[in-house]
């Protein structure tokens, strides 16, 4: 393929921008030439994770799948970039885990939560204020924060490019090209 194959794990909660800032670090990459993948709730939650909520062990099992096909993806030489909330420090772990050190990373994509709620673009929050999502990530059930991610991108301080381009830097000094 001529290309270093890489995993790019970003969490983040419902609302913080992890599929969007995934989506378009995708296209410029996809424009550059590079082979990519991306892997995010939606795709996964359809199909191979139909049979899982939300509770802890659901997502724990989701994300445990999530970062094996990670692992398959790479072996086949991709970039892959995966964009799920993984709210745990465990299940985070466990995922880098599946990595060598140069062959992973982690960012955090953040923004408080009142900003993620005000943002809403799903009509999440206001529902789960309704009680009709009870354990929704950052209301009824904990998001715990990276503690020391490879990059941490506040998303309600700088504009989406500037996301997406210290995304692409970090890359590049990962050496994928
Ligand atoms: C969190 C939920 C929930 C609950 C539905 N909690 O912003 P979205 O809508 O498009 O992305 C969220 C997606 C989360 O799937 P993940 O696979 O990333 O979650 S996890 O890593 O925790 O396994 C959200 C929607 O599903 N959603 N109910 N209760 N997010």
């Amino acid at each position: 393929v001529g290309q270093k194959p890489l995993a790019v794990w970003f969490t983040g909660l419902s609302g913080s921008g992890k599929s969007t800032i995934a989506k378009q670090v995708e296209q410029a990459l996809h424009a550059a030439g590079r082979h990519t993948y991306c892997l995010d709730g939606d795709n996964l939650r359809h199909g191979l994770c139909r049979d899982l909520a939300f509770t802890p062990e659901d997502r724990m099992e989701n994300i445990r799948r999530a970062g094996e096909v990670a692992r398959l993806m790479l072996d086949a030489g991709l970039i892959v970039l995966c964009a799920f909330i993984s709210p745990y420090r465990a299940e985070r772990k466990l995922v880098r885990d599946l990595f060598q050190p140069d062959e992973f990373c982690e960012v955090f994509v953040d923004a408080p939560i009142g900003i993620c709620m005000a943002r809403d673009p799903k009509g999440l929050y206001a529902k789960a204020r309704r009680g009709l999502i009870p354990d929704l990530t950052g209301m009824g059930s904990p998001y715990e924060a990276p503690e020391a991610p490879d990059l941490h991108l506040r998303t309600d301080r700088q504009p989406l490019e500037d996301s997406v381009a210290e995304v692409l830097a970090h890359l590049r000094a990962a050496g994928i090209d």
